[in-house]
């Protein structure tokens, strides 16, 4: 009787932890200013910017701002080449923290036929020097003209921060590292860059949405 009576007590226990780990999955806080509704994540500007910009600079190669149709993003500035671009955020690394970082990606051209290879990352900077803390690499095929808001694929990054961290400012770090080429889709880039921070959970971290 005894150890069934536990039993139901730690059935309950799970019963009423099971709504705060819920909540806990939804206490996602933009990462500013890349909240998903400054320019520094839409790229909406209305013309042409090269890079730095908004926050954002070259890593290697040239990138621009792009916004001369519906849909504003950041691309590079010569068919095909690779490039790598930085944004320093203003808010600060901690300890004992998830971070998400998400962003589409996508071809302004309206030739099909390319796969471009990417590579996402999440660190910090200081004095001009980043420390990366987590990252993911991955490809995407043409989807259609994100000029007109049409993306072809998604990286997300999910780093977890220990006990322990610099407290110097996040920055998020996106590169081309290859496509297909000449007579295929040009000008692979990013759009909504979008990192979150949530609270470590003990049930794991939070579904891709
Ligand atoms: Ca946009």
């Amino acid at each position: 009787m005894k150890n069934r009576s536990r039993f139901h007590r730690l059935r309950s226990l799970v019963a009423c932890l099971a709504p705060l780990a819920a909540s806990l999955y939804a206490a996602e806080t933009p990462v500013a200013p890349l909240d998903g509704g400054t320019n520094s994540s839409t790229f909406e500007t209305s013309n042409e910017q090269s890079l730095p910009a908004l926050g954002w600079s070259n890593v290697s190669g040239a990138a621009r701002v792009f916004d001369l149709a519906t849909n504003g993003a950041l691309v590079g500035t010569t068919p095909y080449d690779n490039y790598e671009v930085q944004h320093a955020t203003s808010t600060a690394v901690a300890a004992n923290t998830h971070y998400r970082v998400r962003v589409k990606m996508g071809f302004f051209a309206g030739l099909g036929g390319a796969t471009a290879g990417y590579r996402l990352e999440l660190g910090t900077v200081n004095g001009g020097v980043f420390s990366q803390i987590g990252t993911t690499t991955g490809s995407v095929s043409y989807a259609g003209y994100i000029g007109s808001g049409t993306f072809s694929g998604n990286a997300v990054l999910d780093v977890n921060t220990g006990a322990t961290v610099s407290g110097d400012a996040l920055a998020v770090r996106w590169a081309q590292t290859s496509t297909t080429g000449a007579g295929t889709s040009d000008f692979f880039g990013i759009d909504e860059p979008n990192p979150k921070w949530s609270l470590h959970s003990l049930f794991g971290n939070p579904q891709v949405t």
